[in-house]
Formats: C-alpha cells, sequence, structure tokens
C-alpha cells in the first residue's frame, strides 16, 4: 500500500569540509536552526553527524548527548544518530553512539570501498549493533550501499531477530564510489531482493550527488521514502552549490506532493517505523 512519503534530513555528514561548503550546518546552534526549519517543511528524521569545536567529525559522548536532548526539546523529529560516523572512527566509538540514547541509530550491513577510503563493517560489529539496539529500544535503519548488504540483512534477521519496535525499515545509500550506482536499474534490482526480507519492510532511498534526481523520483515511482540533505549532495543544480538543506528538503516536499504522496507527520513517521513516541 502506498502511503505519505517519510522524509529524512541528513544535514551534514562525515565527509564535507566546513571551509569548501560554508552553509554546512557544524555547531549545535546551526544544526537545532537546521532542524526546525527542516521539521516546518516537512522532515520527520533527522539523520545526526555532529562536528567538534574545529568544524571536525567526531563522536564525542558529551557531545552526543547534549545534541539528542537539544533535538529533543526544541523539534519533534526522530533523531536517528549516525554510527558510522567517519571512515577514520574506531568500531567503539561507533558502539558508544548508541549510549547517548538516540530514537533510531544507523547499522550500516556491510564493509565497501568509500571513494578512496574503506568503510569498514565486519559482521561480528553489524551484529554487536543489532543486538544492542534490540536490548535498548533503539531501532535501527540499516543502510544499503550495495545489493550484498540485503543478503546479509536477511542473514541478521534470521539469527537474531526483529529490531527493536519490530519493523524494518531500510535506507538505499546510493551512487558513493564503491557502491552500487545511483540509477533506476540499481534500484528496481534492490527492490527485487527486498522481497526477501520480512513483510511490510520499508525502503527510503538517498542518490549521492548528481544521483540525487534520479533515485529521489526513482523511489518516490516505487512506493519508497526519502532522504535528502547536505551529507549527500552539496550541489542543487549544475554549477549551482546547495545554499541550505531547507532548499533540499523543499525540493523533495514538492516532488512528493507531485507523486500525491505528501510528507508524512513525525507522529505518523513514528507510527510507520516503530519508533515509540517522545518521553515513552
Ligand atoms: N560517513 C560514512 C563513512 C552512516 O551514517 O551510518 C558513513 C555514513 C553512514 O555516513
Ligand atoms: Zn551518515
Amino acid at each position: 500500500m502506498t502511503t505519505g512519503t517519510l522524509i529524512t534530513v541528513a544535514p551534514t555528514g562525515a565527509e564535507s569540509a566546513k571551509a569548501e561548503v560554508p552553509a554546512l550546518p557544524v555547531t549545535l546552534d546551526e544544526l537545532l536552526l537546521t532542524a526546525k526549519e527542516c521539521e516546518a517543511l516537512g522532515a520527520a528524521v533527522i539523520h545526526v553527524h555532529i562536528r567538534d569545536d574545529e568544524a571536525k567529525p567526531t563522536l564525542d559522548q558529551g557531545r552526543l548527548r547534549e545534541t539528542v536532548a537539544a533535538l529533543r526539546e526544541s523539534t519533534d523529529l526522530i533523531v536517528q544518530l549516525s554510527s558510522g560516523g567517519a571512515v577514520t572512527d574506531p568500531e567503539a566509538d561507533r558502539l558508544a553512539v548508541l549510549d547517548a540514547g538516540p530514537d533510531m541509530a544507523s547499522c550500516t550491513m556491510g564493509t565497501l570501498n568509500f571513494g578512496d577510503d574503506v568503510f569498514l563493517n565486519r559482521w561480528e560489529f553489524i551484529v554487536d549493533l543489532h543486538t544492542r539496539m534490540q536490548e535498548r529500544g533503539i531501532v535501527p535503519e540499516y543502510e544499503i550501499f550495495d545489493l550484498g548488504h540485503l543478503t546479509a540483512l536477511q542473514r541478521l534477521l534470521g539469527k537474531y531477530g526483529l529490531p527493536a519496535g519490530g519493523h524494518v525499515h531500510v535506507d538505499f545509500v546510493m551512487g558513493v564510489p564503491g557502491g552500487m550506482p545511483g540509477t533506476t536499474p540499481a534500484l528496481v534490482a534492490a527492490l527485487q531482493a527486498l522481497r526477501d526480507l520480512p513483510e511490510g519492510t520499508t525502503f527510503s532511498a538517498t542518490g549521492i550527488g548528481r544521483s540525487t534526481i534520479p533515485v529521489m523520483l526513482a523511489s518516490l515511482s516505487a512506493g519508497g521514502h526519502l532522504r535528502v540533505g547536505m551529507e549527500d549532495t552539496v550541489t542543487y543544480a549544475k554549477g549551482r552549490p546547495v545554499e541550505s538543506n531547507m532548499q533540499l528538503v523543499a525540493r523533495a516536499v514538492g516532488f512528493a506532493q507531485l507523486a500525491q504522496r505528501p510528507p508524512l507527520t513525525t507522529a505518523e513517521a513514528r507510527g510507520l517505523l516503530g519508533v515509540p513516541a517522545p518521553g515513552r
């Protein structure tokens, strides 16, 4: 059944430098302003990477807790912390992200080349993330960068059971150099493989760089949801840098409305994903 559209904003990421992308939100104040404005436009989930005083990616526990608390205080967004961090982050720090008590956390389903780097996600690390999230009632978003990651997810759920909340939601991150391309045929292939996952599994998709628009249109047409933000693209159109995350969310909302699948409210998104209401 086709529903409204879940819109996730991924405003910062770990890859772009503030010096090169001045509009990137890197301070807590910048993140909060972005979060509030994106929520007002129609985003329901925020996928969060944080930065230190030098605007470098960090998984500092104090900052993560402060960020979760501040986002909860000023918005009703579902707070999803990245457990992926930066490619240089050690596994222990990535697991410790869960200690900050987010509503959701990402869980990447396999290792891949990531441009010139390697994004390491060993099987045992994935199992650790999944089971710790089950124990703490944190809802995972399984990040799928390549088709084999879906096979790994099927194996994970078969061996260790459903995630907290009982609902499976995956996010296709397409167009990373080293992962699946950001194309409609690749999304169609991924959707074939998705059939082997539990009934009712939902998906969102995001295309890196110039694949943003084709992936967004393909996902909407296939009944999927959307992730957009400056983590994934810093160019709005050829020769036009992104001015703000709000510009990207507004475009996604426009496309969703054209598809007659308007943005889900935060309450509807909680219902879809199995995330408890705030304060529960
Ligand atoms: N920054 C990438 C290495 C996630 O947030 O879980 C990993 C990433 C995925 O962004
Ligand atoms: Zn991320």
